[in-house]
């Protein structure tokens, strides 16, 4: 027994809490263990979007607002468990973008970075910095943080991609500028297919150096992406979790493709039954082709093409797939690994 300790009414702490609290002051001593825990702890939950569910959402927007008046006509992918951030983790914004025959997406630039990945019809362009890309499905764009760029789709279906953009981490900097480029479309200064002549084709003009923090290679088409996996499934070496996991990179300096969002496409072989796996980096999935689940904690996603799910980060989960599978995924893993934070664990559930 402790007699030495004078007694204190229970209520003397709480005085002295709100007393000090009128002074901008907390004590430090009744949260520290929320505050430095000894794992990662995230309010935001694994969570699935079956593209059958919504898609019939996207369709309704179309009918609501056009693209040039919304700017950018998005259905935001929200966290159920981040209600109201907008958010898809902590750390990324995610969102399903519709752009319809004959429409255009006014030019703009932000120091956010952001990506497309292609989900369905083709023939819309984005344009980046005077140059024009047109997208096809399980194509990777880039828009690099504080370039112009402006959407348009001058072929005859309508457009879905996925944009993933680094906003809660810019947020979180405050280091949030935009503004509008005063006409829909930006000036064109290149030719459509300068930048994968320059950049694209394992060489590189003589003595370049980077420019930049983001690759110069804005569009890394789903075709060569899908043969080099074909090609390589050839060898036979799986990850145990990951099945075969490619990384984009900048071709200038073997980096990651983006400053702050990390690229990825994966192919699971039919009969695929993967290892459990944890990452410190939140990771959002997007599914192109095959079927299969993935067990996230107890719940188990069943998935198909044009699915998108979250795997918020330090949760495990593991990947089957009942057909050949290839899933594109992003996540926050170039900034954990710059500032020293990126951890990850094999399997353990
Ligand atoms: O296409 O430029 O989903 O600026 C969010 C912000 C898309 C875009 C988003 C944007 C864009
Ligand atoms: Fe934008």
């Amino acid at each position: 027994m402790a007699t030495h300790v004078k007694p204190t009414p229970s209520n003397a702490r709480a005085d002295f809490y709100e007393r000090i609290g009128a002074h901008s002051l907390a004590p430090l001593w009744e949260v520290l263990h929320n505050l430095v825990t000894p794992q990662p702890v995230t309010t935001a939950v694994p969570a699935m979007w079956r593209y059958a569910d919504i898609r019939g959402f996207i369709d309704e927007a179309g009918e609501l607002i056009t693209a040039k008046e919304a700017e950018r006509r998005v259905l935001i992918l929200e966290n159920p468990g981040l209600p109201g951030q907008r958010c898809i983790t902590t750390s990324l914004f995610c969102g399903l973008q519709y752009i319809l025959p004959g429409e255009v997406a006014p030019s703009h630039r932000h120091t956010q970075s952001a990506l497309r990945f292609v989900i369905e019809g083709e023939g819309a362009y984005t344009a980046v910095d005077g140059e024009r890309t047109t997208m096809r499905p399980g194509d990777f764009v880039i828009t690099p943080s504080w370039t112009w760029h402006d959407h348009g789709n001058p072929g005859n279906t309508p457009m879905v991609w996925m944009d993933g953009l680094d906003i809660p981490i810019v947020r979180l900097l405050n280091g949030s500028f935009a503004e509008k480029y005063g006409a829909d479309e930006q000036a064109i200064t290149r030719p459509e297919g300068d930048s994968p002549a320059r950049y694209g084709r394992g060489m590189l003009p003589l003595g370049e150096r980077p420019t930049s923090l983001t690759s110069p290679v804005f569009n890394y088409p789903y075709d060569r992406t899908r043969e080099a996996l074909e090609a390589m499934r050839r060898r036979d070496q799986w990850d145990p979790c990951h099945g075969l996991k490619m990384q984009y990179v900048n071709p200038l300096t073997g980096g990651w493709a983006m400053p702050t969002i990390g690229t990825f496409m994966q192919l699971l072989p039919k009969g695929f039954k993967g290892a459990p796996y944890r990452s410190t980096d939140g990771t959002v999935f997007s599914v192109v082709e095959g079927r299969g689940t993935t067990k996230v904690g107890d719940q188990v996603f069943a998935w198909g093409p044009r699915d998108i799910f979250v795997v918020p980060g330090w949760t495990s989960h593991r990947h089957e797939a009942t057909e050949d599978a290839v899933i594109f995924s992003f996540s926050d893993r170039p900034v954990h690994d710059k500032l020293g934070l990126w951890r990850e664990e094999r399997g353990r559930s």
